[in-house]
């Protein structure tokens, strides 16, 4: 059996998976890592980790033998794949398993903003329906223009579904897409203007480093919506807190942030946000599919199969 070593706890259902066809290595229950690693690192063929602790370098430089990276997570922000090819290592994600629960929860979010469902559950469970009378109005999807910055896998379940709420689609990315029948914007500030709603479902990366911020949200407008459900990196926080709070916007709901799980404190007091805990693929059956996932690609790699999902 080859040797495996996971970096940080996964579900019991990947350990256990594991666990039956490689010799585990569990580093998060070493008391000493470093002299654990020193002790096992050369037997070590295959790693289990997420995109978000990838295998820090203070780890892979021991392990000599390194085969393949399995990553739990469509996005591997902490991965550089460029640098474990060159070393001869291959990196698998787990996406398309995400998808339909990523794009569920973009809804359920967009709902929840512009028909107030949280305030308005606080108002009910304050007695104030009874007290003070009927909640404020709000507003509502249908009829609206959707920009999704990022209509990959993720992207276009979320326009599919923003058209059955008969919301209109545009999108923008790197590259037009010319068998999608949205219109597209080679330039998110271009998109933005013509938005009601902007989702961002971009990957984390060193080109959407905070490329949402003061021109995008100025041409999103004090009637426009923003969503985050693609990586907190993408967006300037203190320009997000700053526009929300001075009405430039008209909301944001946000699953992803910047620090983890840290958030602007300044979000908390705010009424026209919806603050989600990083949650996009977070049900039970998809979470187990992820991590199945990460057990057949490192299962395939050392049956000497092609691995499912290569990076
Ligand atoms: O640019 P394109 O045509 O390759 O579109 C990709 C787009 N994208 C970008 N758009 C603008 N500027 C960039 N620098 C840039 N980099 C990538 O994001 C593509 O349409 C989309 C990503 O789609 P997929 O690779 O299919 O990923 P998926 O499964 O939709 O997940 C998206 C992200 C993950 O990377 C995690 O960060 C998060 O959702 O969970």
């Amino acid at each position: 059996m080859a040797d495996v070593l996971v970096i940080k706890p996964m579900l019991p259902s990947v350990i256990e998976a594991l666990e039956e066809n490689f010799t585990v290595h569990k580093l998060y229950e070493a008391d000493d890592p470093s002299a654990f690693l020193t002790s096992i690192g050369s037997r070590v063929r295959g790693v289990a980790t997420s995109g978000h602790t990838g295998v820090p370098p203070e780890i892979m430089h021991k392990l000599p033998n390194l085969e393949i990276v399995s990553s739990f997570g469509v996005g591997y922000d902490a991965i550089d794949p460029e640098d474990c090819r060159r070393r001869g290592i291959i990196v698998t994600n787990t996406p398309d398993v995400l998808t339909d629960a990523m794009a569920e929860i973009t809804l359920g979010l967009m709902i929840a903003l512009c028909r107030k469902i949280p305030q308005a559950d606080a108002y009910m469970r304050a007695g104030h329906w009874t007290a003070k009378g009927n909640y404020p109005l709000t507003s509502e999807l249908t009829g609206k223009t959707v920009g999704i910055f990022g209509l990959g896998r993720i992207g276009k379940e979320v326009a599919r579904r923003a058209q059955a709420f008969k919301m209109q689609v545009v999108y923008c990315g790197r590259n037009e897409q010319p068998y999608e029948p949205y219109p597209y914007f080679a330039d998110v500030v271009e998109m933005a203007k013509v938005s009601d709603w902007l989702i961002s479902i971009v990957p984390g990366s060193a080109a959407t480093d905070r490329i949402i911020g003061r021109r995008v949200f100025d041409a999103l407008g004090p009637d426009g919506y923003f969503v985050n459900v693609g990586r907190g990196s993408t967006v300037d926080e203190e320009e997000l807190v700053k526009v929300l709070t001075e009405g430039r916007i008209a909301g944001a709901a946000l699953d992803v942030f910047e620090d983890e799980p840290n958030a602007p404190e300044a979000l908390f007091a705010l009424d026209n946000v919806v603050l989600s805990p990083h949650q996009g693929s977070a049900t039970r059956k998809t979470r187990w599919a992820m991590g199945d996932l990460v057990v057949r690609n490192l299962k395939a790699h050392f049956a000497g199969l092609p691995v499912i999902t290569p990076v």
